[in-house]
């Protein structure tokens, strides 16, 4: 795939706007140019409204592998005596606002697995709304085997998904989870078969970018705001959303449109 001086691929298919993260030589690990490139794009995605969908995927054999361990800026100086870097700046610096930038995002963004995640790279994926895998990929939570705890959102995110049993048993081991097993215990969403990922990917994204955006946004919130609050809060906070999206454009088109027999025309009001 393209130019390896390029650290992120981005193309546009319509409303759907792909990324590519291309390191490829180090299956796609993050260094400070590839974080730059990525946060920059999902912030000049999320004012384009004509971006609808966004999907983040791997060149080459892998998904991402997390922290590029070799990146001079962050590597530990293995020299005997030599002051241990601080990666918690790392984490607030750079993690932390992209993990942020993807859970706040205003349409929704897949995560196409085409390879091993690895470290923050499975946990990148895992922050995405919808994570979809080729059969063949994988997912490990490395941190544990380098001396670090889950980060980019992992140690918040595995319990939800998975509940504390499965997530402290990939977080702890930082065993390999394939694809199938991820699917299994709902890790991700579904894996497909290799060669299909590309194809099931665009029509999940095409699908997905031709719904209301502002309904699909406030799932979203409500899904995050239902772990800050019991069930009578979530159904009052149902019940405040329903009434603005049932003032909209949208909700009169879907049921006009399901009536008349027709596709429907969402204008995001
Ligand atoms: O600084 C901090 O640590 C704080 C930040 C924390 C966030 C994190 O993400 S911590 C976790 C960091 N990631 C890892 O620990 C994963 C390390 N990688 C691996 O365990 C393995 O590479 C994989 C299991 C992901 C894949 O294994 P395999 O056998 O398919 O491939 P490989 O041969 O190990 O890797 C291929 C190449 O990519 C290789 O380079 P080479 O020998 O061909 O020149 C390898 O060194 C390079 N590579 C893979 N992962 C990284 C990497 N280079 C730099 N950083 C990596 N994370």
């Amino acid at each position: 795939m393209a130019d390896d001086a390029t650290p992120l691929l981005s193309r546009r298919d319509g409303a759907v706007l792909t990324l590519t993260l291309n390191r490829p030589q180090a299956l796609n690990s993050f260094d400070g140019a590839l974080h730059e490139a990525l946060l920059g794009a999902l912030k000049a995605a999320a004012g384009d409204a004509g971006v609808r969908c966004v999907v983040i995927t791997g060149a080459g054999r892998g998904f991402c592998a997390g922290q590029d361990l070799s990146d001079p800026a962050i590597a530990p100086d293995l020299t005997p005596g030599a002051a241990p870097k601080n990666i918690g700046k790392l984490i607030e610096e750079r993690y932390k606002p992209l993990a942020l930038a993807i859970h706040h995002f205003p349409v929704p963004v897949i995560a196409a697995v085409n390879g091993v995640a690895a470290g923050a790279g499975a946990n990148l994926a895992l922050n995405c709304d919808i994570v979809l895998a080729a059969k063949s990929a994988s997912f490990i939570q490395a941190f544990s085997k380098i001396g670090l705890i889950p980060d980019c959102g992992g140690s918040w995110l595995l319990p939800r998904l998975v509940g504390r049993a499965n997530a402290m048993a990939l977080a702890l081991l930082g065993e390999k989870c394939s694809a199938e097993e991820a699917q299994r215990i709902g890790l991700i969403w579904r894996c497909v078969a290799d060669d299909a990922l590309a194809t099931e990917t665009l029509a999940l994204a095409a699908r997905l970018a031709a719904l209301p955006s502002k309904a699909l946004a406030e799932t979203r919130r409500a899904f995050d705001n239902a772990d800050r609050m019991g069930l009578d809060g979530a159904l009052s906070l149902e019940a405040d959303v329903q009434r603005r999206l049932g003032m909209s454009h949208d909700y009169l088109e879907g049921v006009s449109a399901f009536f008349a027999k027709r596709a429907p025309v969402f204008k995001d009001r």
